[in-house]
């Protein structure tokens, strides 16, 4: 079964925010960023209304150059903490539409929708809800991209932004591909982009065209990457802000062993436990992680993936028995046994269920997001979100 995945950024977020608590904004060039000073300003644009990147002016442009291009325009300093307050509401409504949403910026996100078209009709009509939704209670445009997954979806957000709705069906995938420059693609930056060019390649269906082991041999394991994604292939899950990234279980020996029957009745039985945790999460499974810790405290990780995810007590126990054999003891004894599972995606029953369910479980759910949100701007874990944060502290006007 294709997978249904959306991918929703606001418009010109900060922009539209001033906007739309200033009604005398509208219409007009809004730059958010530095003070111009006159054009002798210092520091960046962080983002522009549509009507200004007429002008030429977006995000990171140095503000006197915005200045100079458009000197009539009203120049506003950010204020970060409506920026996120706004954030947290866009959240919510996302969260009205389901659980599985991975915020991916302060204005994005990816939601899985395939378990939720009976409840909606088409995927379609599911989008043009939320923007609906969206603009109804927030007076702000929100473009969204439509997919059989991440990669694709994120692309289709952006073409048709503001207010845009971008479907690509599950077997258009490299048709819509074919003709889009290779600036389009995840990873392939300023850096990468001229080696691109040098092989006289510019659009992504060229990527496709190239036999992958030429583009390994060049861009290392990224050229693989290229090359799926090119091929609209994309099997990375939606990553519901709660998911567990993996699940495991280790034994410490009392006195160290090579025993190798007693290994392997350990690991059948930790495969058997693993097997049923993930079927009670409704969880799926790609890859079988061995832990072995030697004598000499030497810690090895063994992992196999499999084709599909699965979640089978069985086939975990197969490929960690595979990986136990071809394992190198290197003569030493065992310390610890530990095996895991990751690269989860979440089973079709759980990915979406419109939730009118209770209040409670709402409001945890949105304050898990929030708590997500604020633990990746901590952490600085997205570009984005770090650097807005250094300018909210250099320019908060709040
Ligand atoms: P984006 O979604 O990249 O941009 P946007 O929402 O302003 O415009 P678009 O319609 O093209 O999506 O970023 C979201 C917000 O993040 C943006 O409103 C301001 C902030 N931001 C910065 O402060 N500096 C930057 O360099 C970028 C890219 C964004
Ligand atoms: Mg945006």
């Amino acid at each position: 079964m294709p997978r249904i995945i959306m991918h929703v950024d606001m418009d010109a977020f900060f922009a539209a925010i001033e906007q739309a608590d200033f009604p005398e904004y509208r219409g007009k060039p809004v730059i958010v960023g530095a003070d111009p000073q006159g054009g002798r300003g210092r520091g960046v644009v962080s983002t522009a209304s549509y009507e200004a990147r007429k002008f030429g002016i977006h995000s990171a442009l140095p503000i006197s150059q915005a200045y100079y291009r458009c000197p009539n325009g009203i120049f506003v300093r950010p204020r970060g903490k409506r920026y996120s307050e706004m954030s947290q509401k866009i959240m919510q409504i996302f969260q009205d539409f389901t659980p599985v949403i991975e915020p991916i910026s302060i204005d994005e996100a990816f939601f899985d929708i395939s378990g939720c078209l009976r409840l909606f009709g088409s995927s379609h009509q599911i989008a043009l809800k939320l923007k609906q939704k969206i603009l109804a209670e927030t007076k702000l445009t929100a473009s969204v991209g439509i997919a059989p997954n991440k990669f694709i979806a994120k692309i289709a957000s952006d073409l048709e932004k503001p207010d845009g709705l971008v479907t690509v069906k599950a077997g258009e995938e490299k048709t819509f591909l074919k003709p889009l420059p290779i600036s389009k693609m995840w990873g392939i930056g300023k850096k990468t982009e001229p080696l691109f060019h040098r092989m006289d390649i510019y659009t992504i269906g060229q990527i496709a065209e190239t036999p992958p082991d030429k583009l390994v041999s060049i861009f290392g394991k990224p050229g693989l990457s290229y090359w799926q994604l090119a091929n609209g292939v994309d099997n990375r899950p939606v990553q519901g802000h709660n998911a567990a990234k993996s699940v495991s279980h280790e034994v410490t020996f009392m006195e160290d062993t090579n025993d190798l029957a007693r290994l392997e009745g350990i690991l059948f039985q930790i495969a058997e436990n693993l097997g049923r945790t993930l079927r009670k999460k409704k969880l799926k499974a790609k890859t079988v992680n061995l832990r072995i810790r030697l004598a000499d405290f030497q810690t090895f990780t063994r992992s196999k993936s499999t084709l599909h995810h699965q979640n089978s007590s069985v086939e975990i126990r197969k490929i960690a028995l595979n990986l136990l054999k071809q394992f190198n003891f290197q003569g030493q004894k065992v310390r610890l046994i530990g095996l895991g599972v990751s690269n989860f995606n979440v089973g079709p029953g759980e990915q979406m269920s419109f939730l009118n369910t209770q209040n409670e479980v709402k409001d945890q759910r949105i304050d898990q997001v929030i708590d997500l949100i604020e633990d990746r701007f901590g952490k600085g874990t997205i570009r984005k979100a770090s650097l807005l944060q250094e300018v909210f502290s250099l320019y908060d006007r709040d």
